[in-house]
């Protein structure tokens, strides 16, 4: 998200079978959450078994559209095991059981000190993505310490170690405060980086400016190394999804977005953090950019990895991003 100051940006316009049987009967998701039927095809799956399976639909066939979203009830994470958990393989793993799915896509959430958010998040995204037939998992990437956050060194070290698990095609980035509101709108990724979150309530549904890249993004494992990733180096808030989207038109790529219909976001009410206060540096940096891609991103990443923890529901990994004091 750019500074208030810097408005100056306008002119750049230019085989883990998730299903786990025995537990089919606490599948009992809320409507408007609801994980397809897809026990009903189950049975003509196992009959044919032994034929390879076909591809998954271009248009997943179980959407739902609009959907409610909540989040002024507490959701403990044992609640979302007991309601997501069955479908899901350890570490927030699914794939199709009936269709081969188009994309391989690792979601990758930047964190610290959420838990109430992530509860949400892992909630109602779970159900979502299954009905989009993905083959994806779910990364928690959660900065240890209290120095200065960085969100977008976060998501290089996500895309880095979802890729030693798993041949992942496409990296969904995702704040972990928003909650689509329309399943239509696909954790896929495109010929065009693509920016998922373009109609976010807090922002009255509204594009704040027409370059934001914030939120919830999806770029290719190409696109993603063709830009060099992320700038390690926005410590604190702001900045680093404008430098990204710079780095994106510098690569001599455009942006795409689903309208404003689909790509409706709600997202849970916060505060600033602590020790993620705006960057003082960031209307400074952006103007390097140009410069900086090539030395400063997946190239020039470096962090320790603390632990990785599989969870039912996601993959939560805490690093040492070499923080300064906050
Ligand atoms: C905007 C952008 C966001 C990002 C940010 C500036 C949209 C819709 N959102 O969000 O993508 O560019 O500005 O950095 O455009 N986080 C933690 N713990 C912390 C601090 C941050 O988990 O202590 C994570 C969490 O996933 C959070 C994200 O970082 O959702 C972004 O931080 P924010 O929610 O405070 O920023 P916000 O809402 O202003
Ligand atoms: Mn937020």
């Amino acid at each position: 998200m750019e500074n208030s100051k810097n408005k100056n940006l306008l002119f750049f316009t230019a085989p883990h079978n998730a299903v786990n049987r025995k537990n089919k009967a606490s599948l009992n998701i809320e409507k408007t959450t609801a994980v397809p039927d897809f026990h009903q095809n189950e049975t003509a799956t196992q009959a044919t078994s032994r034929r390879p399976l076909e591809p998954c639909p271009d248009i997943p066939p179980n959407l739902q559209g609009v959907l409610r979203v909540e989040f002024r009830t507490n959701r403990t994470l044992e609640d979302v095991r007991q309601h997501v958990g069955p479908l899901l393989q350890q570490g927030g793993r699914y794939k199709p059981a009936n269709c081969v799915a188009k994309q391989k896509v690792a979601i990758i959430i930047p964190f610290r000190n959420r838990y109430e958010h992530l509860n949400h998040w892992l909630h109602y995204l779970h159900p979502i993505l299954i009905r989009q037939q993905l083959d994806y998992g779910v990364y928690v990437i959660n900065q240890e310490g209290d120095g200065v956050f960085n969100r977008a060194k976060l998501m290089n070290i996500g895309h880095n170690e979802a890729l030693k698990e798993y041949d992942y095609e496409c990296f969904v980035f995702s704040d972990i405060d928003l909650v689509p509101l329309n399943d239509r709108n696909l954790y896929r990724c495109s010929d065009k980086p693509r920016h998922l979150s373009v109609a976010v309530d807090k922002f009255n549904f509204l594009l704040p400016y027409n370059t934001i890249f914030g939120g919830v993004t999806a770029l290719s494992r190409e696109q993603f190394l063709k830009v060099n990733g992320f700038s390690n180096t926005f410590w604190g808030w702001g900045g680093e999804d404008d430098d990204l989207y710079r780095r994106i038109f510098f690569r001599g790529m455009s942006i795409s977005r689903p309208d404003s219909i689909i790509g409706r976001y709600k997202m849970i009410k916060h505060g600033r953090d602590v020790h993620n206060d705006p960057n003082p540096h960031n209307v400074q940096k952006l103007e390097e950019t140009y410069y900086n891609i090539d030395r400063d991103g997946l190239s020039s990443l470096s962090y320790a990895v603390m632990e990785i923890r599989k969870d039912l529901c996601h993959t939560f990994i805490t690093v040492d991003v070499q923080a300064p004091a906050g």
